[in-house]
């Protein structure tokens, strides 16, 4: 026995796709599908699949994509491949879409922000197509599974592309699973509250519900210059004095937590709590969305914070306390073995268990994946190479969250 039970008194629903794992955006590209499956290693090798109902998704129809993108950008990702991406662009329909060219572009930009370039953060790559409608049907699975009270929570670590627009792909994120999911809801539910701890800005969704008052959005991300050239952190946007669209009715409904580089457990334990605790107070919302980004952990190859898995599940514990119908999502995540490790455990804090702290090496296909000469094979402690500098003052946090809270 491994000692994995179902949880007492709700249901956990789990939504995956092997196909999804499988896609490649490309030798150099960061983001690895493959993480996903190193994920399931790990849930299957614990026996997390013993506390839920699991279910393999299929793909999403481009009608329900549409309910939230524009009509041509839909056709267009439904048809797109690297052999068929020149003819499409030609397509007079689709060439009006095309951004000029210019002399020393590096990236060959196509119609949507979509581009074939090596380089690029939206490329387009075998089998896309299949991947974008997968990874959504996976998580309106999902949200179906909410808004029929067939489960309490339901996850789904394929989805959390946040960056997605009506019109454009943006940052490594096509569809914009989590738009799809909230308009569902709100069929059902009176206030749906999406909170989004990836370290990037949760920019899509904030700007699709910023006349929205029925959603709320809250993210907590880097922000600011982050190199010697001025450059901001990616999407840019997401700064604490943006609150929604001003002068409408979604005024005051997005709420953003902008955080300076190498922030560590505590305070971002003092953060989390404060503002989340504070925002449920006041929404009061009937559902909960939480984007589980694991970008934000110490080490990650693009992130630029420094907390440790224990901590980014403690998010997880926090929102799950409310007993709300929530749907968990993946989002970002570049150190792959971290991203599993984390994951896996957020499995096991939705369905109510504890792991033994030892990833179970005799049952994971790739064991060599989480074993570590100098640290040993721990569930929760990954070393972490590369930490980054604590730019967040203590002083500054109980400013911020009075800033926030108005
Ligand atoms: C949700 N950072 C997505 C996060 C999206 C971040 C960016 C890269 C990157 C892209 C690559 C690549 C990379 C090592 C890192 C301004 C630019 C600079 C392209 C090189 N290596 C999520 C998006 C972000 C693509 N983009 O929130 C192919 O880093 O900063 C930018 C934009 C222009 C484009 N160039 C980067 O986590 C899922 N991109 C290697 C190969
Ligand atoms: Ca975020
Ligand atoms: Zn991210």
């Amino acid at each position: 026995e491994n000692g994995i039970t179902r949880p007492k008194g709700y249901k956990v629903s789990f939504h995956y796709n092997s196909r999804v794992e499988d896609m490649h955006f490309g030798k150099t590209h960061p983001m690895k599908p493959w993480r996903l499956t190193l994920t399931k290693h790990l849930v299957l090798g614990y026996g997390l699949h013993y506390a839920m109902d699991t279910y393999e998704a299929v793909a999403a129809g481009k009608d329900q994509v549409r309910a939230f993108h524009d009509p041509d950008y839909v056709d267009f990702l439904a048809q797109v491949s690297p052999q068929t991406f020149a003819d499409l662009c030609a397509m007079p329909r689709f060439a009006k879409y095309c951004p000029p060219k210019h002399e020393n572009d590096t990236i060959d930009l196509g119609p949507f922000n979509l581009s074939t370039s090596a380089g690029a953060d939206c490329p387009v790559f075998d089998g896309m197509s299949t991947y974008l409608f997968l990874y959504t049907g996976a998580t309106l699975a999902a949200t179906h599974q909410l808004t029929t009270q067939q489960t309490d929570i339901a996850v789904n670590w394929s989805g959390g592309l946040h960056h997605a627009h009506r019109g454009e792909a943006s940052g490594f994120c096509y569809i914009n699973d989590i738009v799809l999911s909230i308009l569902d809801m709100l069929r059902y539910f009176p206030r749906v509250l999406y909170i989004d701890i990836d370290v990037h800005h949760g920019d899509g969704v904030e700007e699709a519900f910023q006349r929205q008052p029925r959603v709320m959005t809250l993210s907590y991300h880097r922000y600011g210059p982050y190199d010697e050239t001025g450059h901001k952190f990616f999407p840019g946007t997401g700064d604490i004095t943006d609150t929604g669209l001003k002068g409408t009715v979604g005024e005051h409904f997005a709420l953003n937590v902008p955080i300076p580089s190498g922030i560590d457990d505590r305070q971002y334990k003092f953060l989390f709590e404060a503002v989340t605790g504070r925002a449920i107070e006041a929404f009061n919302p009937s559902a909960i969305v939480l984007q589980c980004g694991a970008d934000s952990l110490g080490g990650d190859r693009l992130g630029q914070f420094n907390i440790n898995i224990k901590q980014h599940g403690e998010c997880v514990s926090f929102v799950k306390r409310t007993r709300l119908p929530l749907l968990i999502l993946g989002g970002g995540g570049y150190t792959a073995r971290n991203v599993a490790r984390a994951w896996c455990h957020e499995t096991a804090l939705a369905t109510d268990n504890v792991l033994p702290d030892a990833i179970p090496l005799d049952i994971v296909p790739r064991p060599e994946a989480f074993q570590n000469r100098a640290h040993g094979n721990g569930l929760l402690y990954p070393p972490f190479q590369r930490l980054h500098n604590n730019e967040c003052k203590d002083a500054d946090l109980e400013g911020m969250v009075k800033k926030i809270d108005t």
